[in-house]
């Protein structure tokens, strides 16, 4: 039995991970590959609820590094207890966000050192990375009036513009320095399009 693919979605919000997470996986269904679809942070039961804490509002104030921390513990349990195992018996995981997104939000938007990051990434995931990283990227503004149509703000989306311009920013910097996994789609194309980009980058890992 060969091992499963890992596909990895990341963006700023609203850019249209969710949607295109779900036409991955209709898509890859279509062709009779298994997958399981998750989502970070979260994808266990302790993992959601570390979600949960990092994302309210009215939380205490959470410091950058106890952030930091919990999103590699919520991954931590998300490998082990998901990810990893689904791999392993040959199903294909498709991620909405990943370790990236830690690079872009807590290293772009909080400006922690990269090297911590590279440190917990390398004592979480030893050598996994994903296959392949489908990075949708789009102005800040045209990613928030998508989001901003759903309504209330979690504690993440409630960050200044700057903030979200520095993520994105960290976010084109992991593309640069991982081409050969990272792939950058243009998400302000219409949806069929971006669809179509998707479909092209996939084809190679379905020979
Ligand atoms: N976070 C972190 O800080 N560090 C980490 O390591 C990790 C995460 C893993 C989780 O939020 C938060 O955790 C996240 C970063 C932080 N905070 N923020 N911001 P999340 O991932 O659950 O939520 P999100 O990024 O805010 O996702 P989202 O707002 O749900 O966006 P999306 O999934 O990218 O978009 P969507 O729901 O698919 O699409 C939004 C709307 O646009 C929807 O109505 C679509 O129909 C529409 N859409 C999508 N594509 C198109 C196109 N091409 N044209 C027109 N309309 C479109």
């Amino acid at each position: 039995m060969s091992r499963g693919k890992f596909i990895t979605f990341e963006g700023g919000e609203g850019v249209g991970k969710s949607t295109n997470v779900a036409f991955v996986e209709s898509y890859l269904q279509s062709k009779a590959i298994p997958v399981v679809v998750t989502r970070e942070p979260g994808g266990t039961k302790l993992a959601e609820k570390l979600r949960a804490l990092l994302l309210d509002k009215k939380s205490e104030a959470i410091t950058e590094e106890a952030e930091l921390l919990l999103m590699f513990a919520a991954r931590s349990q998300h490998l082990k207890h998901v990810i990893e195992p689904a791999l392993a018996r040959g199903d294909w995981v498709i991620c909405d966000r990943f370790t990236d997104a830690t690079y872009a939000y807590q290293g772009g938007g909080r400006n922690m050192k990269i090297s911590t990051i590279e440190g917990l990434e390398n004592l979480i995931q030893g050598n996994l990375r994903p296959d392949l990283t489908l990075l949708l990227d789009a102005p800040v503004k045209v990613g928030m009036e998508r989001a901003g149509k759903r309504g209330a703000f979690d504690r993440f989306e409630s960050e200044t513009l700057q903030f979200f311009e520095d993520v994105r920013r960290a976010y084109l910097l992991q593309a640069e320095l991982n081409p050969k996994r990272i792939t950058l789609i243009k998400a302000s194309q219409p949806l069929a399009e971006v669809q179509q980009a998707i479909i092209t980058v996939l084809s190679p890992l379905l020979r």
